[in-house]
């Protein structure tokens, strides 16, 4: 299995509904949190291009719950790249969560994919990966399971 990157987080009261259950909408903040922490650390450029004309436009998110967390459970989110082609990203997110003993428990998964764009929003048209993030993906990108 292709390496992955990790965003770490331990979940807090404001992320909990009445019941004290996480909230499902922000398994979806955190696969977006993942993924801007991901381009801040490894393909800053591109964080410069998108002030610029580069738009990355989110085609599709999913998520799928198999089990309930709560506050103070101790999070890692772990984004692998799924698919890559000329102008569009798909990756997948496992969330799991680290007991105190040093289990992992797989309570989420999810997925996203990602097209390319440039021009004026009159005229928005596919472009390619930038080479800085290809780059970036470059190694989780090895042989699949
Ligand atoms: C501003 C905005 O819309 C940002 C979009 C960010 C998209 C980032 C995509 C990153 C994909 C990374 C995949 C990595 C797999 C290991």
């Amino acid at each position: 299995m292709q390496p992955y990157y990790e965003y770490r987080h331990l979940v807090g009261f404001e992320e909990t509904n009445l019941v004290g259950n996480v909230y499902y909408v922000n398994y979806l903040r955190w696969q977006g949190r993942c993924r801007e922490m991901f381009l801040r650390e490894l393909s800053p450029e591109v964080l410069e291009d998108i002030r610029g004309d580069l738009k990355l436009f989110t085609l599709k998110v999913d998520c799928e719950f198999f089990a309930e967390i709560t506050a103070f459970d101790q999070l890692s989110i772990r984004m692998r790249l799924e698919d890559l082609t000329q102008t569009q990203i798909g990756f997948s997110f496992d969330y799991v969560k680290l007991t105190p003993e040093g289990g992992e428990e797989l309570v989420a998964k999810g997925r996203q994919r990602v097209a390319c764009m440039r021009g004026p929003n009159t005229n928005t048209r596919p472009t390619r990966v930038p080479e800085g993030l290809r780059l970036a993906l470059e190694p989780y990108a090895s042989a699949r399971p």
